[in-house]
């Protein structure tokens, strides 16, 4: 027995110190590097074409940053090759917790802003190996935590905090709940026990944009949500000239930048994540998702190591191997055993490309004139995916149906 109570205070003493460490709080200085960015966030509606992205539409994931220019992280050619479909929008994005790095095909947590698909908008949807969309979370199972199976939500804001514990907002208004009537800018929680917890109501959230700026306009609806750095952030519904920033809640709640310091010309966002400083998250994305043959692409790609050469990968099938080792997405979506793949390894004739001093590349390419690739879910066409050949990280897939 007291060697049980020996072990048990040795393994207490022993979790004392990180744990301790990690409660150190952070320096003012380190707070605004962090809040400054990379951020992942969607838009509402279409980013301005001032906002120069390549690819502007309400599912377009786009890498922000304060002072840099926004990038397309996921174009809706990714979206293509990801889940086998176009979403109408994307209104809820997260990047889930765990020991595969924030790039990291398991990582992408999302939910639609309308039912296709085959799926919910109140569904959370992950993506499986092999290919397509998964429902992680479905609408029916979060209905029935909150005691209304009767009832119907659109999920509109994602978040997972260090613990893993999920964090959401509804896009509409649900009476009647196990925690009474649910507001659409409420910030709820599924605790380990599977049941769900009001964290801050959309009064709270208000008290804090009212304290953070000294204005009173109505912040309508929680949009976006992220935990980080033990504090939550939002993004709000209004009022305009906030509409594209975000607001940190807790102790000391604040607005993170001016909305026009994210280069995105001040679009309302309605998902956010942070990329956190463990990875760069390469990603290649393109100006279209369905060409003709012989059409020419704009291609682009960011998040790579400074002047690195990045081998692109081209097939007409995709397919699943996370056998070969390599960072970022972790996993090969080309099929292995494709035909123009393959005769593209044979020949060398894969392309390299090289990225510039931060990171980024831009290429243009035509497509076949008379080849128009194989197929995949529904699709004829080619997918290209990337490797920066410093890291040997691999970037998500793109997808370009033909026809
Ligand atoms: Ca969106
Ligand atoms: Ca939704
Ligand atoms: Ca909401």
């Amino acid at each position: 027995m007291s060697c049980l109570t020996l072990t048990g205070r040795l393994a207490l003493a022993s979790l004392a110190l990180p744990l301790s460490a990690a409660a150190a709080p952070l320096q003012a200085a380190d707070v605004v590097a962090m809040e400054a960015g990379p951020w992942i966030v969607s838009t509402t509606s279409p980013a301005p074409d001032g906002a120069g992205l390549l690819d502007s539409s309400d599912s377009t994931m786009i890498r922000m940053h304060v002072g840099k220019t926004p990038r397309v992280q996921t174009s809706m050619a990714g979206w293509l090759a990801l889940t086998g479909f176009e979403p109408s929008d994307i209104d809820g994005f997260a990047l889930r917790p765990g020991s595969q790095g924030p790039a990291h095909r398991s990582s992408m947590a999302f939910s639609l802003l309308t039912n296709e698909g085959g799926f919910r908008d109140g569904d959370i949807l992950g993506l499986a190996p092999g290919g397509g969309a998964t429902v992680l979370v479905s609408e029916d199972a979060l209905l029935q935590t909150l005691g209304v199976p009767m009832g119907s939500i659109d999920v509109d804001a994602l978040a997972y905090d260090d613990t893993g514990r999920m964090l959401f907002s509804t896009q509409g208004f649900l009476g009647g709940t196990v925690l009474g009537d649910v507001n659409n800018g409420d910030i709820l929680r599924i605790e380990p026990d599977g049941s769900a917890t009001l964290v801050q109501t959309e009064d709270q959230v208000q008290g804090a944009f009212v304290l953070a700026t000294g204005r009173a306009d109505l912040i309508g609806d929680v949009h976006g949500l992220e935990y980080l750095g033990g504090n939550l952030y939002v993004a709000l519904q209004g009022p305009s000239d906030v509409d594209g920033s975000l607001l940190r809640l807790g102790q000391q709640p604040g607005i993170v930048a001016p909305e026009d310091s994210f280069g995105l010309l001040g679009a309302e966002l309605d998902a956010i994540a942070h990329l956190g400083s463990s990875g760069t998250w390469p990603a290649v994305s393109l100006d279209q998702s369905l060409g003709a043959p012989g059409a020419i692409i704009s291609g682009q790609g960011q998040g790579f190591t400074p002047g690195a050469p990045i081998l692109i990968l081209i097939g007409g099938q995709q397919g699943f191997s996370s056998g070969y080792g390599l960072g970022g997405f972790g996993e090969l979506a080309l099929d292995p055993v494709d035909p123009w793949l393959n005769v593209l390894i044979q020949v060398g004739g894969l392309p390299i490309v090289y990225a510039d001093k931060d990171g980024f590349f831009g290429v243009d390419f035509g497509l076949s004139s008379t080849d128009v690739g194989g197929k995949w879910m529904g699709t004829t066409g080619w997918s290209l995916q990337a490797i920066d050949l410093a890291t040997m990280e691999l970037t998500a897939p793109v997808r370009i149906a033909v026809q």
